[in-house]
Formats: C-alpha cells, structure tokens, sequence
C-alpha cells in the first residue's frame, strides 16, 4: 500500500534530522521508500511563537497496516530524540502520516487523510513536488497549491539543507586527476566529446568562469540551461550565481519549473572542489598516462564504480555516492 507522510523538525540540526529519519524510513521491514521530496523552509503555522521548520514530503510502499507503520514512524521520532512538548509546539521531529492508499480512518490516534492536509503549505508544496496529481478531498494536489490561503503562507526551498538537488559532474581526467592546463583541456577527444555531449545535452549545466570561456567562442552550450558560478562576470546570455547560496536558490526555481533535468557540474577545478560535497554521480573520462596539468579534479572518496567501459584508448567510468537513499530524481 502507498503511503505519504510528513516530516517536519524546528529544533536542533534541522536537515540532519530530517535525513536521518528518511534513512530509518527506508530501513523499516516490508518497507519500501520510493520518493521523497525537497526540504523546504516554512514559517510555523498554528502556534505561530517558535522557530522556523524545515519541513518535507515522503512516499513509500509498504506491507504493513497503516497503524503499525504509524507506531514505527513513533518509535523513530523517540529514536531521533523527540519529547513530546506542546500540541503544535517545537520539536525534533514530527512524522505524521498524510494519504493511504484506498483506506481512511477517524481514531483518536490515527486521522487519514490528514484533516489539515488541504490547509498546509509546508505539507501541499513538498506533496506537489512527488504526487502532483494524487486526489484528496475531490481535488489534486496541484490545485489546492494554486489556492490564495496556500500561496499566503511563508515556504521556500532550503536546498541547502537537503539533498533535492543531488547534483552530477562530469570531468575527464588523467592518472593524476589533471583535468587541464592553461585554461584547455589536456586532450580533445572526439569519443569524450560525444559522451559528454550525450550526458549534458537536455540537462542543466554548472560551471566556473573560466571553463564557460573555454568553451567553442566562448558561448553557452546550446540545448543545455547554462549556470555560471562567478562572483564578477556580467553578461546576459548565461544565469549567474555569486556564490552557494544564489546556486541554491537558483536549483531550487528550476527544480520546481523543470522537475526532469539534472544539474551537472562541467568545472574547472575550483568549482569541482566547491560542490563536490553535493555530489551523488561523478562520470570520469580516464586518460592513460600523466599529462602535464595546472587544474585538478578534486580527491574524492566514498563513490563506487556503478560502471566501466573502455573505448578507443579511454574509460568511461560513472561512479555513485555509496549510501544514497532514494530520492524523486531519477537515478
Ligand atoms: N507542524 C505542526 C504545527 N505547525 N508549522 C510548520 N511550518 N511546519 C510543521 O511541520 C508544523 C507547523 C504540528 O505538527
Ligand atoms: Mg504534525
Ligand atoms: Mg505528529
């Protein structure tokens, strides 16, 4: 049976929290976490005297009832560190269930589909992100967010805190981790330029200063949404970002206007170093040999090898980060 829930947390480490009971969700017997949402930042709502949360939206399919997965999802709150304070108040976490599938209840204990699912942004707007077209009380989902008491409330993306925009680089490498020198590549290699091509086209791609002015004349890929991470370059035909937290943002417009495409790191060196903490997939170009090389794609550590393929003297090589969970992104 399907099931969506609510996660919600105000105190402490608030995004830390928050994956951590999606792991333990996703560990839960006869449990299978198929989808969750972007974290977002909301105001509180109700009691209105207590901190900001940070609040998301899971799915997943599971073989137990909807009261027994009720009672681990309580087990996991008490696991995280809840004491039960005020109704409404702050807290760790919150872990209410909001829709299953073909069932309702009405018990003190259990109210299915959620009674204020329709009334809450923090809940409607992460919903919208996994089930846009999930029905509750006659109407989609899409639809209750178009309403004005649903648009009134204070909720932004905090991708910063989440794991929504996991992103993917793409680099191509030598024995050292060279990856240029003088602002070029170490080799120009028509096989790798047809699969970078073939992995980035459609995407949206990320890049340094420098790299955008290595590009043929000096111009955005085309078919691609081009995003310039620089604190100085001004110049209309590409997006640019200042630093992080405009990047951030930024993913987080585009996740919610263009929900299919990845968002791709395509360098240099400075840029890789910045974000490789965000990143779930690493496609590597491996050249044989040592080149002489003045930019370096970063040390990285904790990705397996999900596939090898040799061609024409190169290996094409993807790597994911070991212990991901699943998120809505396709991967
Ligand atoms: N949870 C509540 C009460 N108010 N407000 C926001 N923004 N997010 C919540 O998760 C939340 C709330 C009761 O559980
Ligand atoms: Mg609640
Ligand atoms: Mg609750």
């Amino acid at each position: 049976m399907k099931i969506y829930l609510s996660l919600g947390a105000n105190l402490g480490n608030r995004g830390e929290t928050l994956r951590q009971a999606l792991r333990k969700i996703a560990c839960l017997p006869q449990t299978c976490l198929k989808a969750s949402a972007p974290f977002y930042e909301t105001a509180p709502w109700g009691k209105l005297e207590q901190p900001a949360f940070i609040n998301t939206v899971a799915m997943v399919e599971t073989e137990l009832s909807p009261l027994n997965f009720l009672h681990k999802t309580q087990q996991i709150e008490l696991d995280l560190g809840r004491v039960r304070h005020e109704h409404w108040g702050a807290r760790t976490i919150d872990i209410d269930l909001l829709w299953a599938e073909d069932f309702a209840s009405d018990t003190e204990e259990l109210k299915l589909p959620h009674p204020y699912l329709t009334e809450r942004a923090f809940v409607l707007m992460p919903l919208r992100d996994i089930a846009p077209d999930l029905v509750v009380q006659g109407r989609k989902v899409a639809d209750w967010c178009r309403e004005e008491t649903i648009q009134q409330q204070e909720i932004h993306p905090a991708a910063e805190l989440s794991e929504p925009y996991p992103l993917s680089m793409i680099a191509c490498v030598d024995e050292q981790l060279g990856i240029g020198r003088k602002g070029e590549l170490l080799v120009h290699s028509r096989e790798d330029m047809n699969h970078f091509r073939q992995v980035t086209l459609g995407q949206v791609v990320i890049m340094g200063r420098k790299t955008l002015e290595s590009l043929p004349g000096g111009r955005p890929l085309p078919g691609r949404i081009n995003i310039v991470l620089s604190r100085t370059l001004v110049r209309d035909d590409v997006r640019i970002c200042r630093n992080l937290a405009e990047l951030w943002t930024m993913l987080g417009k585009l996740q919610m206007e263009e929900p299919h495409r990845k968002f791709i790191c395509i360098g240099g060196g400075e840029v890789y170093s910045l974000l490789l903490p965000y990143a779930k997939e690493i496609w590597l170009t491996e050249l044989a040999g040592k080149f002489v090389a003045d930019a370096f794609f970063p040390a990285y550590e904790g990705f397996f090898e999900a596939a090898r393929e040799a061609r024409s003297g190169l290996s094409f090589v993807r790597l994911l980060r070991a212990g991901a969970f699943i998120s809505n992104r396709s991967w």
